[in-house]
């Protein structure tokens, strides 16, 4: 089945002559377009609900740069809310979430099959973006993985260590388990009904995978995102999925098979030329330039740029960073990578 859409053709396994480019957190604080929508929506959790100005924002940086592929402009929390948590956005601070530490907590939780009322917005702006942008760009869905989802749930918010989580899953293993069970029914569902609505490509943010250890990365990291991988295709197959176990450091070799992800997302803690070697034989990767070079820009750009383009030239590659866009970046940097990917 080939198609024109150069991210379709590197998620299929082909090495193109130039990566394909699209950059997470493409639509956010650093683009003075989308601070006067979001201005606009009020709060971020209103911009998120809003399929008319969500679909605005995702375009955006399409208009701006040309990027390869549209990301849906959503979050990760918002499947936590559609489960029952309260869940707000505390300005200059983050996510705030009602927290889950014991039974009761969980058994509070709606079942997975009854958050698509809440989520119809999401799968709205995913139909009306599927019918606005070029031809040429891959509409990417999302969701988090259920250990990074865990993490929000149980501690209220973000945390450096994980802590919380770690606490509950070694105090109560059996609520821990459900919790992460019941995360990856809706996780299926929650993504299913994305490509139903027109998403092309599915991926699944497993920010915290870093900080587990052992067994328990097999376990909490890889399982749950390879039940998530194996039920979305079953539903609908051919449709690729992106993984991004962030953190893995060495763990990413191996990790195409264990998820049967199409490509796995590398983060910028891994030299390019190791993952030629130990990642990529597996299938497409993407990254990994650090999201630094947006705030820094000049030569040191424009030499690392070049220096993952060629060490990940001889397989399929989508070209990104290895975590997201700060607000302080310079959209000049921006312009400046795609330029150096796209014509050397
Ligand atoms: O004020 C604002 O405008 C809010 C900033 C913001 C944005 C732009 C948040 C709050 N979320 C988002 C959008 C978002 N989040 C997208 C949209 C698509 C795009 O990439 O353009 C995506 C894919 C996410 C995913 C997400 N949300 C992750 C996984 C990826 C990652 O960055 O590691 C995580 C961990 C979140 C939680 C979250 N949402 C927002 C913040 C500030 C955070 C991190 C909170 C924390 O750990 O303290």
């Amino acid at each position: 089945m080939a198609s024109d859409k150069l991210i379709l053709r590197a998620l299929a396994g082909e090495t193109l002559p130039t990566p394909p480019i699209w950059m997470m957190r493409q639509a956010g604080r650093y683009l003075p377009e989308y601070k006067a929508t979001r201005a606009k929506a009020g709060d971020f959790l209103s911009l998120c609900y809003n399929p008319e100005l969500a679909a605005e924002v995702t375009l955006q940086p399409i208009r701006r740069y040309g990027f390869d592929a549209a990301i849906l402009f959503a979050d990760i929390l918002l499947v936590p809310q559609a489960l029952g948590a309260d869940l707000w956005f505390v300005t200059g601070e983050g996510p705030r979430l009602s927290t889950i530490t014991d039974a009761r907590g969980l058994e509070a939780l709606k079942p997975a099959s009854e958050i698509h009322d809440h989520l119809a917005p999401v799968y709205e702006t995913v139909g009306i973006l599927a019918k606005q942008l070029p031809k040429e760009t891959t509409l990417i869905g999302f969701a988090g993985a259920p250990w990074t989802v865990a993490t929000y749930m149980i501690a209220g918010q973000g945390t450096p260590d994980q802590a919380p989580a770690h606490l509950l899953k070694q105090e109560n293993r059996p609520v821990f388990d459900a919790l992460m069970e019941r995360i990856t029914e809706a996780t299926i569902a929650y993504l299913s009904a994305q490509i139903e609505a027109g998403a092309e490509v599915v991926k699944l943010f497993d920010s915290w995978a870093g900080s587990l250890q052992g067994a328990d990365f097999e376990r909490y990291s890889l399982a749950p995102m390879q039940a998530i991988t194996a039920a979305v295709k079953k539903a609908h197959p051919g449709v690729p999925v992106i993984a991004f176990p962030r953190g893995a450091g060495e763990r990413f070799a191996g990790a195409h098979a264990a998820i049967g992800a199409d490509c796995i997302a590398l983060d910028d803690g891994v030299d390019a030329a190791w993952a030629a070697q130990h990642v990529q034989p597996a299938g497409c990767v993407q990254g990994n330039l650090a999201s630094r070079h947006m705030v820094t820009g000049g030569d040191d750009l424009v030499r690392e740029t070049r220096g993952i383009v060629d060490a990940l030239s001889g397989g399929p590659h989508i070209f990104n960073l290895g975590h997201g866009i700060t607000p302080d970046a310079d959209p000049a940097n921006v312009q400046l990578m795609i330029d150096t990917v796209r014509k050397g």
